[in-house]
């Protein structure tokens, strides 16, 4: 059993950027975070769909706009998740380290290793 890079609990967690953006997972709504992810409708979250939504999450995070995010920014970040994320320790998480963790959980979550997430895929992650 492969080990969850971050603590995950729904499926909203997941498509919304996890335990390092609790804020951001407040401005989503419920049961819509799939469908809003699936951009192309058809009925599985690909590589490139989970990326425009994790730069869009990203986005959203970085209050000041400098590309980087810092724990002030995201304040209810878990400090053990930011850190393991954090993978040169400047205490800031970069685009790249960030889509990087973010993807250690697209992997992890992707069971079958077809590359895209179905909902039960999801749904298992929670
Ligand atoms: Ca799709
Ligand atoms: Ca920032
Ligand atoms: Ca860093």
């Amino acid at each position: 059993m492969r080990e969850r890079t971050l603590a995950v609990a729904s499926m909203a967690i997941l498509l919304v950027g996890g335990a390092l953006l609790p804020d951001a997972r407040a401005q989503m709504t419920d049961g819509s975070d799939f469908a809003t992810t699936d951009l192309n409708d058809d009925g599985v979250v690909d590589r490139e769909e989970y990326h425009r939504r994790m730069m869009d999450t990203m986005l959203l995070a970085d209050d000041n706009k400098d590309g980087m995010l810092t724990p002030d920014e995201v304040p209810e970040a878990d400090p053990a998740a930011f850190a393991a994320a954090d993978s040169n320790g400047d205490g800031m998480l970069s685009d790249d380290e960030f889509m990087a963790a973010r993807f250690d959980d697209f992997e992890a979550a992707d069971q079958d290793g077809s590359g895209t997430l179905s909902p039960a895929e999801v749904d298992a992650w929670r």
